[in-house]
């Protein structure tokens, strides 16, 4: 950390700019009248929705709850176009959110946090940016979102690439011209699987390198249904209500139905039923048990392959695509349109880089372990993310007495809640490793989290604490527990980004909570009510800064 002196000093620094920070600000400054700093790395709001402009992206939760719904009047003045949110939608819903509630005055755009550190007699955080930012502030609110820092494997030679090169969650805002060019895509994650449609029917000739093939169901994608969006707006604060509550954060419960206790007509009707109604319905809606028992996800997962033959006319590309060295459902499930479609086009080419992976790429293309060469002019990097603790770690992180949070994490991330993590005071984590995350609707997540933190931060100041930090043995609990729901599950079964599979080196630890949203949501509610148990509240040493 630089010697200067610090130039400005703020109640509370968040990081990041898409959901969770617009709310978070509007929170500090409107509801508990603090003074706040938001630093974002892009020149706009948005997030994971500034950055990610490739081709087809497009949210998996439906529009209608892909919202905030703090404010009911911007529930019903908004109006959703697609039944499924595109990104360009996304963008412009949270810049109107940013302009109606004028969150921008307290965003410096273009700026990255490069470090924070806390120093324990002023009980303060010093936190520095790459524009040579340097604020005190109490509080440091991460909203960085989960899948940020995004992974582009290390295989030799793109420096010698001539053509052009992108990766989907960094894509230029001018967009990509694939009018008449030779595209390579590589990774069939949520990205490949929505782009590769559409950089299909817009290239010359596509060629997807596939690792691992993957269970993917149609979203059934088309505009909002205007009589069905009527009847949301007149029930809207119920529908949220019961997002909340739910395990998934949608306002429709899960089936409570096992897979094995119904014939195998019944349960192919209801797979069928719900493979045409598309997107999570499948998955939430079928049965109880797919998640948690094998011989029930079984039969899913042979469903999802039988449609997989069926679509893709040459038998020889759809036994490439079917996916059987990992249940359905335990890696992120992807929802597609027109997939599996693609491959019976004449320009889309698959090549298993599983059993020949990709050794080389050349001055004009790629080239795989069994001498093959592909000759493209545009690389698309659709490999994923570090997720969930990729951007915490680029920071430079210290806690109490210096503690490192790499040194923390080293063996994986460590949080109570998702929320804090012990010898890191006044710090907070939105959506952190260690709570539904990404295994829920976000909004609903990130708004639980906003505003259980602001609560939290309501009662400190209610109670004089200057300083509040996790206890060691609530973080380890807490810990436990994570890592015991997850065991129940099929998420350990793959080797998926949800435990850092993905990244060569990193720790194998299953990072959201699986024990759902609502049972989530209850556990923090009940430590709230307790008053706050498993965190140490104490007056600073030195007294604190005021503005
Ligand atoms: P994902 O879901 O991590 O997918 C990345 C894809 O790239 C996946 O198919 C990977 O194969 C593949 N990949 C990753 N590294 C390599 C290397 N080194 N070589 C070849 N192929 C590779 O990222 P997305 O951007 O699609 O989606 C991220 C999240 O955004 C998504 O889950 C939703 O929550 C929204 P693998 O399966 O690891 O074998």
């Amino acid at each position: 950390m630089s010697q200067s002196t610090a130039t400005k000093h703020v109640d509370a620094v968040v990081i990041g700019a898409g959901f969770a920070g617009l709310y978070m600000y509007k929170k500090l400054r409107d509801d508990l009248g603090m003074t706040a700093q938001v630093y974002e790395r892009g020149d706009g709001v948005g997030g994971t929705w500034y950055w990610n402009r490739y081709p087809g992206a497009r949210c998996d939760s439906e529009s209608y709850v892909y919202c905030f719904s703090f404010d009911e009047d911007l529930l019903q003045e908004w109006s959703w176009s697609g039944k499924y949110p595109e990104q360009p939608e996304i963008l412009e819903y949270l810049n109107h959110v940013a302009d109606r509630f004028d969150l921008r005055s307290g965003i410096q755009f273009n700026t990255s946090v490069t470090a924070a550190h806390f120093d324990d007699d002023s009980g303060m955080w010093t936190v520095e940016t790459d524009q040579g930012d340097r604020v005190t502030s109490k509080y440091v609110i991460t909203a960085i979102g989960c899948i940020s820092t995004g992974q582009i494997p290390n295989i030799p030679g793109l420096d010698s690439f001539e053509g052009e090169w992108h990766h989907t969650g960094a894509w230029p805002h001018e967009g990509v011209e694939f009018e008449g060019k030779r595209v390579a895509v590589i990774g069939t994650g949520s990205s490949g699987v929505q782009s590769i449609p559409v950089i299909a029917r817009e290239s010359e000739h596509l060629t997807v390198f596939q690792r691992t093939p993957q269970y993917t169901i149609p979203a059934q994608h088309g505009t909002v249904d205007q009589a069905f969006l009527k009847e949301v707006k007149a029930n809207y604060a119920e529908i949220m209500q019961q997002a909340k509550t739910s395990a998934a954060g949608f306002p429709y419960d899960a089936s409570e139905v096992s897979a094995l206790e119904v014939s195998d007509e019944e349960r192919l009707k209801t797979y069928e039923e719900l493979w045409q109604k598309g997107g999570f319905h499948f998955m939430l809606g079928s049965y109880s048990d797919i998640a948690l028992d094998r011989r029930a996800n079984d039969t899913a997962s042979e469903f999802i392959r039988g449609k997989i033959r069926e679509i893709v006319d040459d038998p020889e590309t759809a036994e490439k695509l079917l996916p059987r060295d990992h249940p359905f459902a335990s890696k992120r499930a992807l929802i597609d349109t027109n997939y599996f479609e693609t491959y019976n086009r004449d320009n889309v080419d698959l090549v298993d880089i599983r059993h020949f992976p990709i050794e080389e790429i050349t001055s004009t293309g790629l080239r795989t372990s069994d001498g093959q060469e592909y000759e493209v002019d545009v690389i698309v990097f659709a490999t994923g993310y570090d997720a969930m603790t990729g951007t915490f770690l680029k920071m430079d992180i210290r806690g109490s007495n210096g503690a490192q949070l790499r040194d923390k994490w080293s063996d994986g991330p460590r949080t109570y809640l998702g929320l804090a993590a012990a010898s890191f005071p006044n710090m907070f984590m939105i959506t952190g490793p260690g709570s539904p995350s990404v295994l829920s609707n976000m909004p609903v997540s990130i708004e639980q989290h906003v505003e259980w933190i602001s609560d939290f931060i309501e009662y400190l100041r209610e109670h004089d604490v200057d300083v509040v930090d996790a206890e060691q043995q609530a973080e380890d609990e807490w810990v436990d527990h994570v890592n015991e729901i997850a065991e129940q599950t099929m998420y350990m079964l793959a080797d998926s980004w949800y435990l850092g599979a993905n990244i060569p080196g990193k720790p194998r630890v299953f990072m959201p909570y699986a024990g759902g949203v609502n049972v989530y949501r209850e556990r923090c509610n009940e430590i709230a009510a307790e008053g706050y148990t498993g965190f140490t509240m104490s007056e600073s040493r030195e007294p604190a800064l005021t503005d």
